[in-house]
């Protein structure tokens, strides 16, 4: 049975990441229409990845006899300057995310609900993956000089990022 208060967060943790995927999807958007189809193909792959961490929580509530209510999903954000805004939106994006799930386990753990607190913790290991992925990629941007303008560096981080999870774990 989970408390009124560990119910909110779970489902407003649900909302978030329904948020989460619609930005990354958004991005990829905006990558294929400025002719960036690595950026595009990372950006759509991570949303769907945002999708499956809904569904993972989704089903955490509806196995502990919990209703999940879906709320209006806000607009993600639509206009980039260049890649490198991309980019640093999907970094700081993450953080607040983390900052969500650690107040989870924060609530769980101060009042005693360790099976919560045991489900949340894949979600502490996932952003910290997700942290080091986005900060492996700023890091190659400043590796290359690239400040998000066209040029023969935009390509080179195009291509980066097409292969960016499997650059990022090595
Ligand atoms: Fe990006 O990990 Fe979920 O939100």
């Amino acid at each position: 049975m989970l408390t009124p208060e560990i119910t909110k967060l779970l489902n407003d943790q649900v909302n978030a990441e329904y948020f989460a995927s619609n930005v990354y999807l958004q991005m990829s958007a905006w990558c294929e229409i400025n002719g960036l189809e690595g950026s595009a193909k990372f950006f759509r792959a991570h949303s769907l990845e945002e999708r499956e961490h809904m569904d993972k929580i989704f089903d955490y509530m509806t196995e502990c006899g919990q209703a999940v209510s879906i709320e209006e999903i806000p607009k993600p954000p639509a206009e980039y300057g260049t890649l490198m805004d991309v980019i640093k939106g999907a970094y700081e994006h993450e953080l607040k995310v983390t900052a969500m799930i650690k107040n989870i386990a924060d609530t769980a753990f101060s009042t005693k609900d360790y099976t919560t607190f045991n489900f949340i913790e894949w979600f502490i290991a996932e952003q910290h993956e997700e942290e080091v992925l986005f900060g492996k990629i700023l890091d190659k941007a400043k590796v290359l000089g690239f400040d998000g303008q066209p040029g023969q560096q935009l390509h080179i981080m195009d291509n980066y990022l097409r292969f960016a999870e499997g650059n990022a774990s090595k």
